[in-house]
């Protein structure tokens, strides 16, 4: 067993360590509030996993970075993210907020453009409109210029593409020796993707990955294969959070802070439609609180290989720069496999990942923060 492997087991013992010292700080509010990044791309999920780490006191956000390759589009985002730091802090530009890539390193994947028409901000109770404005820097150069100033190691929770933090660990290679750890929702292991959909035939035949890996396999890969510490939330632990009456019911129901409401509402399509799961915010509870999931640490590789044709969603190729991240013509991926993650011993990079989360514990951390009064 290497050095990095046995560190990695450490930082599992210390991840599941800290779980029942999470409690105590809790109640007795000992030490300072942990530091975090929320890299997000401001789908409905995202709002609540912000709407949760910025109810928290015992949780530093200290800057929130958009990647507008996934459900939101950067400049309705970025207000988005901009109205929900007043609304659930009550200061207004508390926490810089920037977008930052708004397509792939490479390859020509998005989701539906009806999806990301249907997740718009104005299609929901509106928040008051934030006096704040994007951060000039943009994200990547938020997130490098955020680690840069943490004076320990900082966290980074990532709930879209991995395609900001490719950029920022490439451009600034010193940045991940003080990144904790990337909290990652993402990736199917054992479960199946959920990609493919059938009833729709402009869908791509792929059934092995997760939206998030599937919309940027090459930056799931720099970032998986970067050296920093990873903690994956896949398919396999938000399988067991849908977003349905019953568990929204256990979340919200005797709630009356505007927060809680709010985020209520926001979910009752999702609910009446079927097919959502809490992914970003349970990914947020496994970051902030160990207890909320056993780990198992696993060598996993990302699948991002290239083709010499591909998929693009019908109408969206133009949409996309003619060059990759590297400056080459962008290439096709193999989609049929593009973002699926593979057990790989030889080649794969150490994960700590979450299985089998404890759904009551997410349930009350997350009734936790939304109680609380901004
Ligand atoms: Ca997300």
């Amino acid at each position: 067993m290497g050095h990095r492997v046995a560190g990695l087991l450490a930082g599992v013992w210390l991840v599941l360590a800290g779980s029942s010292g999470f409690a105590a700080a809790q109640t007795d509010d000992v030490g300072a509030p942990e530091a975090w990044i929320i890299d997000t791309d401001m789908g409905q999920e995202d709002w609540m996993a912000l709407l949760y780490a910025l109810g928290r006191s015992d949780i530093d956000v200290r800057a929130i970075s958009i990647v507008g390759d996934g459900v939101g589009r950067c400049p309705g985002a970025e207000t988005m993210a901009l109205a929900l730091v007043p609304f659930a802090t009550g200061e207004d530009g508390a926490i810089p907020v920037a977008c930052g890539a708004s397509s792939p390193l490479d390859g020509f994947h998005a989701m539906p453009p009806a999806w990301r028409d249907a997740a718009d901000p104005k299609n929901f109770d509106p928040l008051p409109v934030p006096s704040a404005v994007a951060d000039p820097r943009g994200g990547v150069d938020l997130i490098i210029e955020t680690v840069r100033a943490a004076d320990e190691p900082i966290g980074i929770l990532a709930i879209g593409p991995l395609t900001n933090i490719a950029l920022a660990f490439d451009k600034a290679p010193d940045i991940v020796e003080n990144v904790r750890a990337v909290v990652v929702m993402g990736g199917a292991v054992y479960a199946s993707g959920n990609v493919a959909v059938p009833s729709d035939d402009t869908m791509p035949v792929n059934t092995v990955a997760e939206w998030n890996m599937f919309l940027d396999p090459v930056a799931a890969d720099a970032v998986f294969s970067s050296g920093v510490t990873i903690r994956l939330v896949p398919l396999d632990a938000t399988n067991l959070a849908p977003v349905d009456g019953a568990l929204a019911g256990r979340i919200f129901d005797g709630i009356e802070t505007a927060p809680a409401r709010w985020a209520h509402s926001v979910l009752q399509g999702a609910i009446a439609s079927g097919g959502f799961y809490f992914w970003d915010p349970l990914t947020a509870s496994v970051a902030f609180d160990g207890s909320v999931c056993r780990f198992t640490l696993l060598p996993l590789r990302v699948m991002a290989g290239t083709a010499v044709s591909g998929w693009s969603y019908p109408g969206t190729a133009d949409d996309f720069p003619a060059t990759n991240w590297r400056g080459e013509p962008r290439h096709h991926l193999a989609t049929a496999d593009a973002g699926g993650l593979v057990r790989d011993m030889a080649k794969g990079n150490w994960v700590i990942v979450c299985i089998e989360p404890d759904v009551d514990a997410f349930v009350a951390g997350f009734r936790a923060s939304l109680s609380a009064e901004p």
